[in-house]
């Protein structure tokens, strides 16, 4: 637009194209289209790229992005996590918009995407590496991603709906598919390339040329990593992401595992390695870990240790990160790409490298709320740093629409980055962000909030089991340790910042915010409440539905919450069946008996094969009532939650015995095939 401005003439023609299409991208016509090259790594905290901060490693290649290119130091996510994050780049929507607001859901691939919008206006499109939205991508004249959260050693890859396991190092592989395919795509058509990496996400597992890189290297401890969250609340003490206390020794520290679940956890990484790599693997940490279980380490010191180990780990796996983004742009300028590609590099949110204690996201604070932003594109991009500009992941979309030349549609809530990025930000540029969090009850444990982040305050209120708020004053709290909401003379800045956040709330249609909440239990009268079960196989720990008798207490998960009541009214049966007796006290001539199962397949739980219920007088003589198969046994339905009731008929009886019969193992079209299959039975209910 720039050269437009100098006539008169161009101007009216301007402000009448504006008009007639306000949300209509800059024409260029005589350009050729560029291509879009959009690198994420997973987890990738900014305080671990050299460009941003170079206290704790190097990464050339990425800086070299930025020398290059503009790099956002204030850009953020609207919800830090995963799969949410990745569904909002790709639909320019917020989490409740897109309905993707956690990790459980199932991403809904038949909604407008701006890969899809790119591949109707003629570009090649190519997803590569990590997806994470459970649903198989849509859009793509190409993918190859990793099932789930993928593997770092010889991972599964799922082609174009293929699935394969390819030997190797999962950020090197991920490189390859990407060069090959830039080596075979259709050279008269733009492309638009998504290459998500899996590393550096938890559980830090380097390459093997990496696995000694920082062993002699003493990280500076974060000043926060102490934090007693002294004028905080519940959310910030009751969170389970500490590095002291909350992760596993083996499958996190690489020591050797204390117990049965830490080997369990092991096991899924480090048994897929071949000989070759399994001992690679123990030589590297054999000396080390010797050396940690003879300084006997206590207290303050073992915390800075698994400090140091996870720092280690972390920025190895970043190390290959930084090497395959090397090899990449070698390749983008051999074949003479680089001049006429825009190259993204970032991260699905940030990451705490020992910030207040912590590992993992999920918190509106600055660590996990700022992600990397480097973008390359030296037709139109001046090297820079923007240090002002508060921009989002909400605002992809619409960038990359705009540079292509595609209308941008009306219900992308996010803005175009092209103007921001030409060093010419409009004067309305936003002056607040809004963020919403939803993962709770869930990992890690971090409760439900929301917030604006203004360039100097911070407003979060946390809801759902607690009700609180909190202000940061970032420029005089940096570390945000000092929450100022109680202390009176904020009133009024208080006042101003709720005005902003509803307003907010407004123009995003986030007015109805307890739509996501979790469907609390619900407590059924019947003849079996408090009866004592006997189980023939015991329940999985992890999953105790209320414990002991906890299949006739009388809570029984909402039929409308299912999976999202974080699984309190379920209890679990990992490969097992659920083989129950029930004692009613005293002989009763009962009409019906029920009993609900769930199935969550993205969760490997699966509705049974067969139930049997029985009755007995005496305990010992059972006679069958009824056998119900399951009919949908070959469903594929994500989650749903069946009854399977039987008529007593009036029989007397005073024992009750239940047999759900678990499938075994996850099916053949199940991405866990093979594994151990999960039951979830819910309540007995005699009526
Ligand atoms: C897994 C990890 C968590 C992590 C979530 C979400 N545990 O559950 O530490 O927070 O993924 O990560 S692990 O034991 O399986 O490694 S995300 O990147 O998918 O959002
Ligand atoms: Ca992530």
């Amino acid at each position: 637009m720039k050269e437009l401005k100098s006539t008169h003439f161009f101007l009216i023609t301007s402000l009448l194209l504006f008009t007639a299409s306000c949300n209509s991208p800059k024409p260029r016509s005589t350009d050729k289209k560029p291509n879009i090259l959009f690198i994420m790594a997973d987890d990738h905290a900014y305080q671990a790229i050299s460009s941003y901060d170079g206290s704790l490693n190097q990464t050339p290649n990425i800086d070299r992005l930025a020398k290059d290119g503009m790099r956002f130091t204030n850009s953020f996510c609207t919800n830090s996590i995963c799969g949410p994050s990745r569904a909002v780049m790709l639909t320019g929507k917020y989490s409740h918009i897109n309905g993707h607001i956690d990790n459980n859901v199932t991403f809904d691939g038949s909604q407008q995407t701006f890969p899809k919008l790119l591949h109707e206006a003629g570009y090649q499109t190519a997803m590569i590496g990590k997806w994470h939205l459970k649903s198989d991508p849509t859009g793509f004249d190409y993918w190859n991603i990793l099932p789930g959260q993928g593997q770092y050693y010889n991972p599964d890859f799922i082609e174009n709906g293929e699935r394969k396991r390819i030997l190797g190092y999962v950020t090197d592989i991920t490189t390859d598919i990407a060069l090959n395919w830039f080596d075979k795509r259709d050279k008269e058509k733009p492309f638009c390339m998504l290459l998500h990496h899996k590393a550096p996400h938890r559980n830090w597992m380097p390459a093997p040329e990496y696995l000694n890189k920082y062993d002699s290297v003493d990280f500076p401890v974060p000043e926060t990593y102490f934090d007693d969250y002294a004028t905080r609340g519940e959310a910030e003490r009751d969170q389970l992401m500490e590095i002291a206390n909350d992760m596993y020794n083996s499958y996190d520290l690489k020591l050797p595992p204390i117990n049965k679940e830490d080997s369990d956890y092991l096991e899924a990484t480090f048994n897929r390695m071949n000989d070759k790599q399994k001992a690679d693997w123990e030589k590297a940490y054999k000396s080390k870990n010797e050396d940690f279980i003879n300084a006997h380490l206590t207290g303050k010191e073992l915390a800075v240790w698994r400090y140091q180990r996870y720092m280690q780990d972390y920025l190895a796996c970043i190390a290959s990160v930084d090497d395959n983004i090397g090899r990449v742009l070698d390749y983008l300028d051999k074949e003479g790409l680089s001049e006429n590609t825009i190259v993204v590099y970032t991260s699905d949110q940030g990451f705490y490298l020992g910030e207040h204690g912590w590992f993992d996201k999920r918190f509106i604070y600055e660590q996990s709320l700022r992600m990397p932003l480097i973008v390359r594109y030296p037709k139109e991009i001046k090297p820079s740093v923007n240090d002002k500009d508060m921009v989002l992941n909400l605002d992809f979309a619409s960038t990359f629409l705009d540079f292509a030349g595609i209308p941008i549609p009306n219900d992308m809530q996010g803005r175009s980055l092209r103007k921001v990025l030409d060093s010419d930000t409009p004067d309305d540029w936003r002056d607040a962000i809004y963020y919403r969090y939803y993962e709770y009850p869930g990992p890690h444990s971090v409760k439900r909030h929301y917030g604006i982040r203004t360039q100097r305050y911070k407003l979060v209120h946390f809801y759902f089991d607690v009700d609180y708020w909190e202000l940061f004053d970032l420029k005089n709290d940096p570390l945000e340790v000092n929450n100022l909401y109680n202390q009176p003379e904020y009133s009024s800045l208080i006042d101003s910042l709720k005005i902003k956040l509803d307003d907010l709330q407004k123009e995003y249609n986030d007015t109805t915010g307890d739509q996501f909440l979790p469907m609390p239990d619900v407590e059924v009268e019947n003849l079996a409440k408090n009866c004592t079960v006997k189980l023939a196989f015991p329940y999985h720990k992890k999953y105790q539905g209320g414990g002991e008798n906890g299949l006739t207490n009388g809570i029984c998960t909402n039929e409308k919450g299912l999976g999202n009541s974080g699984y309190s009214a379920w209890q679990g049966f990992e490969g097992d069946n659920l083989d129950a007796i029930i004692d009613l006290g005293k002989i009763t001539k009962a009409s019906s008996i029920s009993c609900g199962f769930l199935q969550d397949i993205n969760s490997w739980i699966f509705l049974p094969r067969k139930v049997t219920f029985y009755i007995s007088e005496d305990g010992k003589n059972f006679t069958l009532i009824s056998e119900i198969k399951n009919e949908k046994e070959d469903n594929k339905l994500s989650v749903t939650r069946e009854i399977f009731k039987a008529d007593m008929q009036g029989q007397p009886a005073r024992y009750i015995k239940v047999v759900a019969e678990n499938i075994g193992v996850c099916p053949e079209w199940h991405p866990g095939k093979g594994n151990k299959a999960w039951l979830f039975a819910d309540e007995i209910i005699v009526k």
